[in-house]
């Protein structure tokens, strides 16, 4: 038996007998070239836990601002004072932008920015206070746990405080970013001065802790080998086991333009189908893998819906962080943009909302639409 059936054969031993995969497993299958395979076994996962359905949600971006204190070497989105193009949204802007996303019908703001260096955390707060009080039926899924930190230092408040306060104001649950890849080798060559990894699994552990959901993302296709990759889900995997409080995983393909890491290339097309199905077949503790077309791009995004995706993010309207790194994706999708490519793939679309649940199946293609 070749080295790629014997590997096909062991994990599908495994999944058939309910058993989890090992690491040494999900990196024998980063190394076999057999995508189909790899990606039938994922699929089959994904249909036990999911059916057909592949969700979406009506959301909208806002990246309040790109001033960072840090200045990761894969973000091509940060900037500091006097830089071309460094801003930072006033409240009213931002309200603006909440006003627009509850016009176009949406459910759910996802909000990030840089770690502004002036900002007071007060200023985080009355954010969150004053967009619930004017669009009291979007939620917030906003601040990654790198934010969340930082808030903490420069109020000196505690991380449990930092999330009551903004969950006591507004925040209904927190996105997966800052996860980038949580090994401390791979950290100091792409973002030196950010938290680390323990810190990022710490701090998510006290978002879960405090009532909230969150995802986690993994920034893949730089310098990382595969081995790294499965050590930054076997983390994950971990957190989960301990606090079920991740809804998705959303590997993020890096997008190299503008960015200061030379050597890095960027994932291929087989690279990125691979990586959301061995992460739907790797992390056996997660209802949902999200291919976040933004990233990955329409196309291949897509694809993945037939790789173990069950989960392809939603209408985005406003991004910046790939598109300042070059990201050859639309910078929105319409409602019906998002049903036809679920459809074509042959699934069954399905609105959510931010704590995943049903806002409304789509079951057939001659749905009623036209008042969407
Ligand atoms: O943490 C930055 C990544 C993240 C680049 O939770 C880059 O639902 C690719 O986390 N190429 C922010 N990626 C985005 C994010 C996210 C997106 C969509 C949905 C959710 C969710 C979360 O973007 C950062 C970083 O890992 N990023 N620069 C780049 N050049």
């Amino acid at each position: 038996m070749s080295a790629t059936n014997d590997i096909i054969a062991t994990v599908s031993a495994k999944i058939d007998n309910g058993e989890r995969i090992s690491d040494a497993d999900a990196v024998a299958l980063f190394e076999c070239d057999d995508l189909f395979a790899i990606g039938r076994l994922a699929a089959a996962i994904n249909r036990k836990k999911n059916g057909d359905k592949v969700l979406f949600n009506v959301n909208r971006h806002i990246n309040y601002t790109n001033l960072c204190v840090n200045q990761c070497r894969f973000c091509a989105f940060c900037r500091q004072y006097g830089d071309e193009g460094a801003y930072a949204y006033n409240l009213s802007e931002i309200l603006e932008r909440a006003a627009q996303a509850r016009a176009a019908g949406a459910t759910e703001l996802h909000m990030v920015g840089g770690l502004h260096p002036e900002l007071p955390f007060e200023f985080y707060l009355r954010m969150m206070a004053t967009i619930k009080a004017n669009n009291p039926d979007i939620k917030i899924k906003a601040f990654t746990a790198v934010e969340i930190d930082y808030f903490s230092r420069i109020s000196g408040l505690s991380i449990e405080v930092v999330i009551s306060e903004l969950k006591r104001l507004g925040l209904d649950s927190t996105p997966g970013g800052g996860a980038e890849i949580l090994g401390e080798e791979v950290r100091s060559k792409i973002c030196p001065e950010k938290i680390s990894g323990a810190r990022w699994l710490e701090v998510t552990e006290k978002i879960h802790a405090g009532g909230l959901k969150s995802n986690a993302t993994m920034l893949f296709g730089h310098v990382e080998n595969y081995a790294d990759r499965v050590d930054h889900m076997a983390k994950i995997r971990a957190l989960q086991d301990k606090t079920g409080g991740f809804q998705a995983f959303i590997p993020l393909a890096f997008q190299t333009e503008n960015t200061r890491i030379p050597e890095a290339k960027g994932p291929g097309g087989i690279d990125c189908l691979k990586t959301l199905a061995i992460s739907r077949i790797y992390l056996d503790n997660f209802k949902h893998i999200k291919a976040y077309w933004v990233m990955l791009g329409l196309k291949v995004a897509q694809v993945a819906l037939a790789f173990g995706v069950n989960d392809l993010d939603g209408t985005v309207v406003e991004e910046k962080i790939g598109h300042d790194a070059g990201a050859d994706s639309p910078q929105a999708l319409s409602r019906e943009e998002i049903l036809r490519q679920i459809r074509a793939a042959g699934k069954i679309p399905v609105e959510r909302d931010t704590l995943y649940n049903e806002v409304r199946v789509y079951s057939g293609a001659d749905d009623d639409d036209e008042d969407q």
